[in-house]
């Protein structure tokens, strides 16, 4: 048992030993009516999948391979907020389990010293006007050593053990995940993005510094100035255009 302090975030826990990925567990999951909040975590994921089918690299029993429903009665457009909702919760269960302090790249990404620790994919099941249902899927590198990575992740991806020289339990990571989210979750279904925006950008790491934004039709290259209130990224560009970016690989300019 996880030892849940939370309301509703992890009522219902799928505990998989091993799967292809949570994300494709928690599909089937919505399609059988799983209530919000319901959970899928496994010790080892055989083809976990980032972004734009990427893979993700997800070994058994070093890290935390998790996904969540939600079920949010909310337009299409705002499912991107709950992307920065999630970052957030994961910086604040990190800085309260070690004395690291991640940052926030825009999208999806947190990183430790530069080096990616957690991903974050949102992935939307909508009609035209309402959000039915949302898997969002985080992985967070626990403890792995560096070693443990195959030699093209080493030079991009660390491990809070890696950062803190220690081993953690997963289970009380979890713990602590779920409760932020959960109190971070509520308080925007009341309150709007707003309060949350300000949490996002105070821990964002590429805010106010020149980047270069991949999108699936081209670069822009630009200062990120940024978030709109839905989540939006803002990029200026040399001639002074401000640009909205959706959706992007993001390059931090050294
Ligand atoms: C992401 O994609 O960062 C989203 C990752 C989401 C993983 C979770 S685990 C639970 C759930 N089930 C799944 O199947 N997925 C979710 P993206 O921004 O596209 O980044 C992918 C890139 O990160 C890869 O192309 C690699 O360069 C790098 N990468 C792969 N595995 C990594 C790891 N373990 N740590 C750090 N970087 C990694």
């Amino acid at each position: 048992s996880l030892g849940l302090m939370t309301e509703f975030m992890g009522r219902h826990i799928h505990y998989e030993e091993s799967v292809e990925s949570t994300q494709k567990i928690a599909q089937r999951l919505v399609y059988e009516e799983a209530p919000e909040g319901t959970i899928i975590i496994a010790e080892e994921q055989l083809s976990g999948r980032g972004r734009m089918d990427r893979k993700w690299y997800s070994p058994k029993y070093t890290g935390i391979w998790l996904s969540m429903i939600l079920r949010p009665n909310l337009p299409p457009p705002k499912a991107p907020q709950l992307t920065l909702i999630t970052a957030v919760a994961v910086v604040q269960a990190i800085e309260e389990m070690t004395n690291l302090t991640p940052q926030i790249k825009w999208p999806n990404d947190i990183l430790l010293n530069g080096k990616k620790v957690t991903g974050i994919l949102t992935e939307l099941q909508a009609d035209a006007d309402r959000i039915k249902s949302i898997i969002i899927g985080i992985g967070i590198n626990v403890n792995q050593q560096v070693e443990d990575y195959p030699e093209e992740l080493q030079p991009i991806a660390t491990s809070l053990s890696i950062e803190c020289n220690q081993q953690l339990k997963r289970a009380e990571l979890v713990q602590i995940l779920l409760l932020k989210f959960e109190k971070l979750y509520t308080l925007y279904l009341e309150k709007g993005f707003y309060p949350l925006k300000l949490l996002w950008e105070s821990y964002a790491i590429s805010i106010g510094r020149n980047i270069t934004a991949r999108t699936v039709t081209g670069s822009l290259y630009g200062k990120a100035m940024g978030i709109t209130d839905d989540g939006v990224l803002l990029i200026e560009d040399s001639a002074g255009k401000v640009h909205q970016v959706y959706s992007a690989d993001i390059e931090l300019e050294n």
